[in-house]
């Protein structure tokens, strides 16, 4: 029976559940900008979807944990965070740096990636620049491929740039990322096992091989001309 008591009790709980959900996270999982199953053959839609929706939720939700109701933080997008890591508070620090820096590179990749007959070319100032510092794409895929090789464990392999359009190859431990070190990422390559292991088992270069298929070169060429106005 509900007595008007519970009956207030309910309304109090249906208030503050109302409120609970009113209070937007700071931080949210981007949008895939295609299909889970767009970059086929390349990279199989159920390895898209565990890690989009799994792994990369689970870092967006761990960053909101670390930063908890701290107003001034969680006005600062994920990038901030990771450019200023030395001046955060340190009990939240490491939590910023794995679970940020997961939210950020991810958030990148996948806008690095597109379905194979979209994949282009490097286009404009980026091309001009890639030909003269790295001798042209295919020496650039040589030095990609070569640092995410080298990777010991989990980590991601960079083309990055400064803000001269200074471009560099490297490679970071973990969900490190280049932002923290003060240069900008232009492209990543995910080498975590959760990023090829349902299709390329140990295979590691057979992997980056065809990730090469699905670049978006029309995104990073214009993400360099932004970052290098
Ligand atoms: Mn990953």
């Amino acid at each position: 029976m509900i007595t008007r008591r519970s009956l207030l009790e309910m309304t109090a709980l249906g208030a503050a559940a109302a409120m609970a959900a009113a209070a937007e996270p700071a931080y949210t999982l981007p949008k895939l900008p295609y299909a889970y199953d767009a970059l086929e053959p390349y990279i199989d839609a159920q390895t898209m979807q565990i890690h989009h929706d799994k792994h990369h939720q689970a870092y967006v939700d761990n960053l909101n944990k670390a930063i908890g109701g701290d107003p001034t933080l969680a006005k600062l997008s994920v990038e901030e965070l990771l450019q200023r890591l030395d001046s955060l508070p340190a009990a939240i620090r490491t939590q910023v740096k794995n679970q940020g820096g997961g939210h950020a590179n991810h958030s990148l990749f996948w806008q690095t990636l597109t379905p194979a007959s979209k994949s282009g070319k490097p286009e404009g100032r980026f091309a001009e620049a890639l030909a003269r510092t790295l001798g042209g794409q295919e020496k650039l895929e040589e030095a990609v491929r070569t640092a995410a090789l080298g990777v010991f464990g989990s980590g991601w392999a960079w083309l990055t740039t400064d803000r001269s359009g200074k471009l560099a190859v490297e490679a970071t431990a973990n969900q490190d990322t280049p932002l923290s070190a003060g240069r900008q990422p232009l492209l990543g390559i995910d080498v975590w096992e959760h990023a090829y292991y349902l299709k390329y088992q140990n295979r590691r270069p057979e992997y980056v091989a065809a990730l090469y298929h699905v670049i978006n070169w029309d995104f990073v060429s214009e993400r360099f001309a932004k970052l290098t106005a």
